[in-house]
């Protein structure tokens, strides 16, 4: 089993210097990611045009409901800022899944676990939330393509098109090109962040979208910040079974993931100089943990070309503690995977360092 390098070039050439990582090898890494696994994403149409209405809620908190329309179809992401605002701030922007849109009912409050607007709010960021499933539906069959954005932009099928990930991730960039025009944000200070399946897309539009100033994944796992070469837990098989969240040509290495031509420290590489952010729960085997911290290890030489530290841990670290020391941030909680309160603190904790 052998690992990808990510400072040898596919020519043998060893990288040595930022100049030859942003010149060369980065663009090589990403092209690679996009071919064979997230496929290929289409350009933004020109004719975006953004409507916003605003709303006033409890604790004086403002929703901006904010519209990127397009001739056929439109994104939609609210923003939630404190109602007297002045200035511009960090932000955060949570990508939702279908099971964490139906969990939280905005007009019922605005205090959830997986996203505790109240707390964000109050520590001096925003929080926009995006919903994957106006974007696409998350399919569970073999004809993902028949709704959502697909329908609209050209989906030509070929093996290395972009698929529902992707998809996700292209629209969070929508949102960003939104948020650069709102007076309440700060374009420069804008965080992504997602769980489980919007953790890799997170990790997808932070790596494609320098505007992402960090980038957060939490309990990502599979084909997110865990390599996939001596996973336990899930595998590519699984994933590709399961879903159709990669495109075609990540399902030719369902039964030889030794033979992809990346694994997802790469991934994580590519985020590098900005902050990023990997957690993990304990009981998360499907994830695997232990292999989300490999890849932040592994990462780290990326950041160390930069002068910067990466991962900063012990040999054997501890549940619960926050390893915020570089600029590769990890912590793993105690429990199940899920985004929860304790995961948001901590993220606060480290943005407070790099964004504030
Ligand atoms: C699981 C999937 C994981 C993870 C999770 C989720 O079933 O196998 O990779 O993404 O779903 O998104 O909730």
């Amino acid at each position: 089993m052998k690992i990808p390098e990510i400072l040898t070039a596919l020519s043998g050439e060893r990288i040595t210097s930022t100049a030859m990582w942003e010149k060369h090898r980065r663009d090589e890494i990403y092209t690679l990611f996009e071919n064979f696994v997230y496929g290929v994403a289409p350009e933004c149409p020109k004719d975006m045009r953004f409507s916003v209405k605003t709303i006033e809620r409890e604790h004086n908190i403002t929703q901006k409901k904010a519209d990127m329309i397009f001739p056929n179809f439109k994104i939609s992401a609210d923003i939630f800022v404190p109602t007297e605002n002045t200035k511009k701030l960090p932000a955060y922007l949570l990508c939702m899944h279908q099971f964490e849109e139906d969990s939280c009912n905005i007009d019922e409050g605005l205090d959830f676990e997986i996203v505790p607007i109240l707390d964000i709010v109050e520590r001096g960021y925003a929080i926009v939330t995006m919903k994957t499933s106006q974007i696409c539906p998350d399919v569970f069959t073999n004809e993902p393509y028949g709704d959502g954005i697909f329908k609209w932009i050209d989906y030509s099928k070929r093996d290395n098109s972009w698929s529902i990930i992707a998809s996700w991730a292209w629209g969070l960039s929508r949102v960003m090109d939104y948020l650069q025009t709102d007076e309440d944000i700060d374009e420069s200070r804008v965080a992504v962040i997602g769980h489980s399946r919007s953790g890799k897309t997170a990790l997808w539009a932070g790596a494609s979208d320098k505007r992402f100033a960090m980038v957060v994944s939490n309990d990502s796992g599979c084909t997110g910040a865990a390599m996939t070469r001596g996973k336990k837990g899930e595998h590519v098989k699984d994933i590709n079974d399961a879903f159709h969240w990669f495109c075609e040509n990540y399902i030719k290495y369902n039964d030889d993931e030794d033979m992809l031509p990346i694994d997802q420290h790469m991934l994580l590489a590519l985020i590098a100089p900005r902050p990023l952010y990997v957690a993990s729960s304990s009981l998360d085997e499907w994830a695997d943990p232990d292999s989300e911290l490999r890849s932040c290890r592994f990462a780290s030489e990326i950041y160390e070309l930069y002068g910067l530290d990466g991962v900063i841990v012990p040999e054997g670290i501890e549940e619960n503690i926050p390893y915020h020391g570089g600029m590769i941030a990890y912590h793993c909680k105690t429990g199940e995977h899920g985004l929860t309160k304790q995961d948001w603190n901590l993220f606060l904790d480290f943005s407070d360092i790099h964004l504030k």
